[in-house]
């Protein structure tokens, strides 16, 4: 858990600044991490579409045990999500499921890492699956391995209803596809088996134009996955999840070309050292600012083959060169001071005496409680906006036992201005304490608690109203 302790120093620093831009100009907060609280999402591709961000994820499920195959990757459907202030996502429902793609093994639940893109008003779905055995009349002789083929289904919205295609694209055999345009128009379908390959994709966004490329340049020890292209000021940009070392690190490779050849950058996100064997990436610019989506098994910390998607902020040296995203669970952006401020999703802790719990072990997706557990143990939660100063009271959602002493609220930093101090008392069931605040506060400041007590001390959330 500590490994997720937050932001390193530079990291904070940079974000600070933009956050701090952020608050004065942007009316909206964002999300804390995971994004997707009431189910398991993976995979996500996120795309700019009509001002909104759209995110199209793989959907994780436990299978039954009749069902796919056991202990595995369990997908039958897609959803897609959108936000446009990146704190409320929209769930816009199931948008296609193995059931209705007539070429899909409709018992594999195997509907991998997708990508949605639109062109001239048009959406395009792109998903694998493994396909039915024997029905796989398109397939290329030459070509032995998976059964994963890669399909298309169309919809003239977003959110669908999308129409898959009857066969599966004439050529493509493996998983995780990834669509680029580029800016003269053409559109480029990249995918990965063992290998990446691309290849040019017809304006009719169904069929290849081109023959397909295998891309070499990339490492062949460890398995690499989950190909996404974007360019910026003229470099394209190879982003990948890799197994370097013992599970899946995302690396980046650049080129002048769409199809490359590639030349190795480095590393935008370090293997995590808990929990999750996967990682996939895309990485969008919203608002002036890049962001990574990727995702982590927080709601199913023993299976990490359901997970759940993430956003963190990405950041570029003057040179084009990525700068590396540590995860956070506080995500990025500002919290309104009078939603319920998740601490359990904290930017920073004092070394000992704090730890985060699910609320419910039997429902994760209840969220977490943070424990304060030792005199002087504390949590930071960044940029809190408390917009025009009427605020002045807290309420804190808790639970104490063995209790003494006070919890402090303070702004700014861990001896930063005192906003209120909240006298302590043993409650063994949830109770929402309301404290006075010593003064208004305006604008945008980290918010941190401070347990200045002895016993153990839960929260669930603060409030400011
Ligand atoms: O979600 C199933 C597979 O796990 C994806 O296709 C890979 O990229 C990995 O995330």
């Amino acid at each position: 858990m500590r490994s997720f302790k937050i932001l390193s120093d530079i990291h904070s620093k940079k974000s600070f600044l933009l956050l701090i831009i952020s608050c004065l100009i942007v009316e909206f907060a964002i999300a804390q991490n995971p994004l997707i609280r009431d189910q398991f999402t993976a995979d996500p591709t996120a795309r700019v579409i009509n001002g909104k961000i759209y995110v199209f994820p793989s959907h994780d499920i436990r299978c039954e045990t009749t069902q796919g195959r056991p202990d595995w990757f369990c997908m039958e459907d897609y959803h897609v999500f959108s936000s446009s202030n990146m704190t409320d996502w929209e769930d816009h429902g199931m948008i296609l499921s193995q059931y209705q793609v007539p070429w899909a093994d409709q018992e594999s639940f195997s509907m991998w890492a997708p990508d949605g893109i639109e062109r001239d008003g048009k959406f395009y779905f792109y998903f694998p699956s493994k396909a039915k055995s024997r029905d796989d009349s398109t397939a290329d002789p030459n070509v032995n391995g998976s059964s994963f083929r890669i399909g298309v289904a169309v919809a003239d919205t977003p959110e669908g209803p999308y129409r898959p295609e009857s066969n599966p694209i004439d050529h493509v055999h493996g998983i995780d596809p990834n669509v680029f345009i580029d800016h003269d128009g053409q559109a480029y379908l990249y995918w990965s088996q063992h290998h990446f390959f691309g290849a040019k994709l017809n304006s009719n966004m169904l069929e290849l134009d081109s023959e397909v490329i295998t891309l070499k340049d990339f490492p062949d020890e460890g398995l690499k996955e989950g190909p996404f292209v974007f360019e910026r000021n003229g470099i394209y940009y190879m982003t990948y999840p890799h197994v370097a070392n013992k599970t899946e690190r995302i690396e980046y490779a650049t080129a002048d070309n769409p199809l490359g050849p590639f030349e190795f950058q480095g590393v935008i996100m370090d293997e995590s050292p808990v929990g999750c064997w996967t990682n996939h990436q895309s990485i969008v610019q919203y608002e002036g600012q890049w962001f990574l989506f990727y995702h982590h098994n927080d709601y199913s910390p023993e299976f990490d083959k359901n997970r759940s998607i993430r956003a963190d902020s990405l950041f570029f040296d003057a040179d084009g060169k990525i700068q590396k995203v540590i995860p956070t669970l506080r995500g990025i952006g500002l919290t309104k001071a009078h939603a319920q401020v998740q601490l359990d999703r904290y930017s920073d802790t004092s070394e000992e005496g704090f730890q985060i719990e699910f609320l419910d072990k039997s429902n994760p997706f209840l969220g977490w409680k943070s424990v304060l557990s030792q005199p002087e143990a504390w949590v930071r939660y960044n940029q809190v906006d408390f917009e025009h100063g009427e605020l002045n009271k807290a309420m804190i959602k808790m639970k104490a036992k063995d209790i003494s002493g006070v919890l402090e609220l303070r702004i700014g930093d861990l001896n930063g201005q005192l906003l209120s101090v909240l006298t302590l008392a043993d409650s063994e069931d949830w109770i929402e304490k309301l404290t006075d605040l010593n003064s208004q506060v305006s604008g945008c400041h980290d918010l941190f608690l401070v347990f200045k007590g002895d016993g153990v001390l839960e929260v669930d959330w603060v409030s400011f109203n």
